[in-house]
């Protein structure tokens, strides 16, 4: 049985030529600044997201921490909002380990917030309140549909932000998704941001690793907290190779994952019981309303499981597919066969 995986875009394995690249990496240690390869791949992210320097970690999560753990420092206040991948998914880090208040305002179903309730959320210098220190936008939105937040919301969130004196970091994990989806750059999407983050072992089908974007003094700050965390890594330009190669060859081709994500939630929505905002699906994530099946979406996944097809249940009635390389247009329609018969 060929498997369809559509429970993350994190399952995409290396590509050949990122497998040759690794193999072949020219390293050094990177802890001294002296890897080769991570420095080519620092600068080569800076340039595409129009900042001045970049930093390589880890993963998503220690990019977002060491990036809130450099704005906000101890005891200052973020305000993000309330479906952020920050604030559902990594653990609470930022108040577990960086001592980061999260405030939350809600997330509108395109991912965006209300500017006018980051106003208000904004503390008063009040000896009783935090200090605000940092607004943070996540682009494209994840649990909000996988919706791109476009140039002119990201400007205006970003003079707001500056207005009130406060620093914008993006979570932009999936930002060359947003990107390909609107036409346009991710350096125009993150130019108003203080810094962004970026993930290369999502669509890009890195193995391994994220990059953090901004200033020179923010980057080697966030080097600092990299450290402390205990993310300095040695001869990393192996892994690098391979996010030097998702840069430069697997960008344009998410186009292809868009255009599967729309194959599949057409077949979806014509679907009895399964429910798909069809208006919402403008990357390649698609979330599916499971409801009128009469299942709960564990039971469907299960369901789907057996006949081959990996969703994850998203929430009890919901359930999220991502597109990604090497899916094909075939590989969709296999899965919407599964969905046929498992809801049948
Ligand atoms: N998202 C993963 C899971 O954690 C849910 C996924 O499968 O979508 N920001 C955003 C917007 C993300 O979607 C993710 C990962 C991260 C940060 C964290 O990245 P990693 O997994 O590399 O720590």
């Amino acid at each position: 049985m060929r498997i369809v995986d559509l429970r993350s875009d994190t399952v995409t394995r290396p590509t050949r030529e990122m497998r040759k690249a690794m193999a072949e990496a020219e390293v050094g240690d990177d802890v001294f600044g002296e890897d080769p390869t991570v420095r080519k791949l620092e600068e080569a992210a800076a340039d595409r997201l129009g900042k001045e320097a970049a930093l390589f970690v880890t993963s998503g999560t220690m990019a977002n921490l060491v990036s809130l753990m450099v704005h906000c420092g101890r005891g200052g206040e973020m305000i993000l909002g309330d479906q952020a991948h920050i604030f559902y998914y990594e653990q609470g880090g930022s108040a577990a380990v960086g001592g980061i208040h999260p405030r939350t305002v809600p997330n509108r179903p395109d991912g965006t917030v209300d500017l006018d309730a980051v106003a208000a959320a904004v503390r008063a210098d009040d000896v009783h309140f935090p200090r605000s220190r940092l607004l943070v936008l996540e682009n494209t939105h994840n649990r909000c549909n996988g919706s791109p937040l476009d140039a002119g919301y990201m400007t205006e969130a970003g003079d707001l932000a500056h207005g009130l004196g406060l620093k914008l970091h993006v979570d932009g994990a999936r930002i060359f998704n947003a990107a390909v989806a609107l036409g346009t750059t991710p350096a125009e999407l993150v130019a108003p941001a203080d810094s962004a983050s970026f993930c290369l072992s999502k669509g890009l089908s890195a193995p391994v690793g994220s990059m953090v974007c901004g200033s020179g003094a923010f980057v080697a700050e966030a080097r600092r907290a990299r450290k402390l965390l205990g993310g300095g890594m040695r001869q990393a330009g192996i892994l690098a190779a391979a996010g030097l190669v998702a840069l430069t060859r697997m960008v344009d081709r998410l186009e292809e994952d868009h255009q599967n994500a729309k194959r599949l939630a057409e077949g979806l929505a014509g679907i009895e019981g399964l429910a798909v905002s069809l208006e919402r699906v403008r990357t390649n994530l698609v979330f599916i309303d499971t409801r009128e099946t009469g299942m709960t979406a564990p039971e469907l996944v299960d369901r789907l499981k057996a006949l081959g097809t990996l969703c994850l249940a998203s929430g009890p009635q919901q359930i999220r597919a991502v597109t990604h390389h090497p899916l094909s247009a075939a590989d969709i329609d296999g899965a919407l066969t599964a969905f046929r018969e498992a809801v049948s």
